[in-house]
Formats: C-alpha cells, sequence, structure tokens
C-alpha cells in the first residue's frame, strides 16, 4: 500500500483475545472495508491486530499466537486489501509501546477511573486488576495519534475511549503546540452495538464464557443457525422494533446488517410468522453472510508464507510511518536526541 502525506487516515484494530464474533465484524471490521473502497482517494487505511491490548487479560500463549495469525486473516478475508490498506500486528511496531509510556504522563488517574470498560472488566477479572488493564487507554490512544489519524471506525463500547484520545491529544497540543491530529469517530448506523443472544442487555463479546452467546466470525452453518434458535427473546409473538424487545431488536439488528433490509421491511416480511421463523431467516442470513469470508479465511491460513511476509512488510512500513510521531513526541517533550 502506497502512504500519502497528502490523504487524511484512518486506522482502527481488534484485540486477538477471543474468536472474534459477528459484533466485532458488524460493528467495525465489515465498515473498515466499506471505508477503505468508498474513501480510498480521501484516506490511508492502517488496520492493526492489537496484541498489546489483549495481555490485559492473562492469554495462554500459543492461543495468542494463533489468534493473531487468524486475525490477520481474518482482515483480509474481509475484503482488507494491502494494495489499498496497511495490515500490521501491534507488537511488531515498537514505538506503540514508547509513545503509550509517554501519554500515560499525560492521562490522569481520574479520567481513567472513570471508563466503563475499565470497570466492567476488572469485576469480571477480580484476581487480575493489572496496572495494563487500568492504562489500556494510553495505549489506545498511541495506537491513533502515532498515525495521525483523523477517523477512527468502532463499536459504540469504544466510544468512551476514543474521547478520552481527543483529550489526551488536545492536551498535549495545547502544552507543546500542534502535534497530533485530533481524531473523530465513525460509527456505523445499524451495528454499533450488537448484543450478547443469551442476554440481550448486554454487549455481545469474545470473551464471553457462555458459547451460545456469540456468534463467531468462523462458526459453522449448524452452529450458527443453532445459536440463533436458542437466542433469548420475549413472550409477545410479534416480530417488531420496539422498547423492551431488546432480543428481537437485537435479531433485527443483525439480519438488517446482513441482508441490508430496514426494520420496516423486516416487520412486513415476518408478519403473522412466529420467533421461529424469524430466528432460522437471521440464521441462514448470517451463515450465508459469513461463507464467503470462512472460505477465504481457509484459503489464505493455508498460506502461512504469504501472511508471514505481508505482516513484516507492512510492519515495517508502519514502523517508518511511527517513528516520525514518535521523533516529534521526543524533541517536544524534551529527550535528548541520541548522539
Ligand atoms: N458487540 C459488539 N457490537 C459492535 N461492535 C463491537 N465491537 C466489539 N464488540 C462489539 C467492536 O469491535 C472492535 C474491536 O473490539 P476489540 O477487540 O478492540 O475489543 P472489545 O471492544 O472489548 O471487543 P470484545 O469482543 O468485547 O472483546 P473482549 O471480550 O476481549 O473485551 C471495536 O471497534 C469494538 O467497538
Amino acid at each position: 500500500m502506497e502512504f500519502s502525506n497528502s490523504k487524511k487516515t484512518i486506522l482502527s484494530g481488534v484485540q486477538p483475545s477471543g474468536n472474534l464474533t459477528i459484533g466485532n465484524y458488524l460493528g467495525a471490521i465489515r465498515n473498515w472495508e466499506t471505508l477503505q473502497n468508498e474513501k480510498y482517494e480521501e484516506y490511508n487505511s492502517l488496520y492493526c491486530v492489537v496484541d498489546m491490548h489483549a495481555i490485559t487479560v492473562r492469554q495462554t500463549p500459543a492461543e495468542l499466537r494463533r489468534r493473531t495469525m487468524e486475525t490477520v486473516a481474518i482482515y483480509l478475508a474481509a475484503g482488507i486489501d494491502p494494495a489499498k490498506s496497511l495490515i500490521f500486528v501491534q507488537s511488531h511496531v515498537p514505538a506503540h509501546a514508547q509513545l503509550s509510556w509517554v501519554l500515560n504522563c499525560y492521562t490522569m488517574f481520574g479520567e481513567l477511573s472513570r471508563m466503563t470498560q475499565f470497570k466492567d472488566k476488572s469485576a469480571k477479572n477480580a484476581q487480575n486488576i493489572n496496572a495494563g488493564l487500568f492504562t489500556y487507554p494510553a495505549l489506545m490512544a498511541a495506537d491513533i495519534l502515532l498515525y495521525q489519524a483523523d477517523l477512527v471506525p468502532v463499536g459504540i463500547d469504544q466510544k468512551q475511549h476514543l474521547e478520552l484520545t481527543r483529550d489526551i491529544a488536545e492536551r498535549f497540543n495545547q502544552v507543546y503546540g500542534n502535534t497530533f491530529v485530533v481524531p473523530e469517530c465513525y460509527m456505523p448506523k445499524t451495528g454499533a452495538k450488537i448484543c450478547s443472544l443469551a442476554d440481550p442487555t448486554k454487549k455481545m463479546s469474545k470473551s464471553d464464557e457462555n458459547p451460545n452467546a456469540c456468534v463467531l466470525m468462523l462458526d459453522s452453518k449448524d452452529d450458527i443457525i443453532r445459536k440463533f434458535k436458542r437466542a433469548v427473546t420475549d413472550s409477545d409473538t410479534s416480530v417488531r422494533y420496539a422498547d423492551g424487545k431488546d432480543g428481537i431488536n437485537n435479531l433485527m439488528t443483525i439480519y438488517s446488517c446482513f441482508t441490508g433490509k430496514t426494520f420496516e421491511d423486516i416487520e412486513k416480511e415476518f408478519e403473522g410468522k412466529g420467533y421461529g421463523d424469524f430466528k432460522m431467516a437471521v440464521g441462514e442470513a448470517c451463515a450465508d453472510g459469513l461463507a464467503p469470508l470462512q472460505a477465504e479465511f481457509k484459503r489464505l491460513m493455508a498460506d502461512k508464507v504469504y501472511l508471514e511476509n505481508l505482516m513484516r512488510e507492512n510492519a515495517d512500513q508502519a514502523s517508518y510511518i511511527a517513528r516520525k510521531t514518535l521523533s516529534k513526541v521526543y524533541r517536544k517533550i524534551g529527550f535528548l536526541a541520541k548522539p
């Protein structure tokens, strides 16, 4: 991919902290592909596998390695095109850790304490409330600000972290003069929050311990249909989008994302039909929507040499871009240049 200084920049990432869900796909990755193609003339696109974020929760090393490689293959299979976008692994670019330390010193304890993800994850991982889990947003700010990203496509759960990134950038710019681009958040109109199939008041999460709560991007058609059949709904019988119908609202959102149909179209389609028919249709649409991606993923995973070459070359290119911002920051804060 050719990085152009005259274009604006899009950056986003996913943690390889579990097997990716349709929440990660519909809330983030699918929109990256659209942006990469529709905004190619205007934006550079950079997509990162954020493995350093993943270790804020304990990971099995071999699984983390496997999932990191698989996530690269998922990006490619989802249509992220290496001719148009840079795909790289965060830990392959040392500047992320380096800038993150600096930004830690410009991020306030009070700000980090207000992050809802920190509160949720420390409740879930009471045995391991480590400093990395707390300072996670400073690393995320480094990921974004290193590349002077203008636009960051994310799901709704990451909006608070992005707002903190903007505050950190503005604070730094105020002290040292214009250094960082202050990024904007991009969220899809439909799919910014896909909910758990087991508890539709909660977001679908790849680290959920209940295997029926989430549909994985690589699940088989049978598993996908089985999970949708078991999805928690309500005691009403009509398929309509309404307050208090979280389960149905979630299924309608998923169906809309995979078929492009509006909620009105969906209500008409299922008028007089029961939840059973609707769940079956959502399962079919989801499985069919994921099938081409799954086939391409399988093909890519059989070519490790290709994936390794791509990771190496793209990490070199990302390092080159990132080092420019890092040098500027080091100079501004008063680090003596290496003689
Ligand atoms: N349920 C979701 N609906 C819509 N978007 C979602 N995203 C995650 N879950 C949903 C978006 O996916 C991108 C990558 O997320 P992440 O891997 O950085 O971490 P996360 O937001 O914490 O996602 P998970 O799946 O819940 O991971 P774990 O369980 O490890 O914490 C982000 O843009 C996110 O908004």
